[in-house]
């Protein structure tokens, strides 16, 4: 299918990269974006990345061939259910949320359920915002696409097709093992990231700490800097393997911590060899 109009609902640092990047690889696109805040549309519209900017969706949103949802999740699942009634019938939706289970089950639940391929970017920074978003963000990024009942092969290969455009690299996986691994490697590790920004901010010396921490310190919680409102959301729309995996995470401090208070060496040596071990094994 060929695209002529791709529009972007959440014109924050996911939307406003994916506006960014898909201008910059096909210049011929019509884009519209839709957001709350008038002046993220203003500069996106100064920049040349969207060709025109609403606060809420409108006819050029529904004759899209391909909408972007980019909000925080339970404003997704409030997107796609307005979407599915106004837009046309080959009209692929998507969006960029970090689970994937929920969403898919909600579109698969909607009496006239939309050609809905979920999908969510391994890609971002703890910045959010217009402001923060760049057209390289998707380059070599793996980009996991799960596609509900109604996506045809046609429709899936469009999406993949734009994907590919802008440099990243789709991958299908089920939403629920998305859900387990996104759990592991992205959701618990920030609010242990958070979890220890709270554990230092508890402690008395809270200047000295902010003052002597460097490189590792620094690197472990940078993600205690992303936006709360997306967490929140995050982490309620996983919650059974959030809850899980946490459960797995203090029985492992645990422990450590009884091998360390029982100067159990061998242990304590074991547990961070075998960790290094794997970590070193990533590409
Ligand atoms: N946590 C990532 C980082 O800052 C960005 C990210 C956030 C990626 C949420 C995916 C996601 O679902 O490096």
């Amino acid at each position: 299918m060929k695209l002529n109009n791709i529009s972007i609902i959440g014109l924050g640092l996911i939307g406003g990269s994916l506006a960014k990047a898909f201008r910059q690889e096909n210049k011929a696109f019509k884009i519209f974006a839709v957001d709350n805040c008038s002046e993220a549309l203003k500069l996106a519209e100064a920049d040349g990345v969207i060709d025109m900017g609403f606060n809420e969706c409108c006819s050029e949103i529904w004759n899209s061939d391909i909408i972007f949802i980019c909000t925080p999740i339970r404003k997704t699942m409030q997107f796609i259910s307005q979407l599915a009634d106004n837009v046309k019938d080959d009209c692929i939706i998507t969006d960029v949320a970090s689970t994937k289970h929920e969403i898919c089950n909600y579109v698969d639940g909607l009496k006239n359920p939309p050609i809905f391929i979920g999908g969510h970017p391994m890609a971002g920074t703890e910045k959010s915002g217009y402001l923060n978003t760049f057209s390289h963000l998707f380059q070599n990024a793996y980009y996991v696409l799960t596609p509900s009942k109604t996506a045809s092969k046609a429709a899936l290969g469009t999406l993949e097709a734009l994907l590919t455009g802008i440099g990243a690299i789709p991958i299908i996986v089920s939403p629920e093992k998305h859900d387990i691994v996104a759990g592991c490697i992205s959701h618990v590790p920030h609010i242990i990231a958070s979890a220890l920004v709270t554990l230092a901010k508890n402690e008395n010396d809270s200047e000295l700490i902010k003052l002597l921490a460097a490189g590792g310190f620094r690197d472990i919680t940078r993600i205690a800097s992303s936006n709360p409102t997306m967490w929140e959301n995050v982490v309620l729309s996983n919650s059974p393997v959030i809850v899980e995996l946490l459960d797995k995470f203090k029985k492992i401090i645990d422990e450590t911590a009884d091998n360390i208070s029982s100067f159990n060496n061998s242990e304590i040596y074991n547990f961070f060899d075998k960790a290094k071990s794997f970590r070193d094994s990533f590409s």
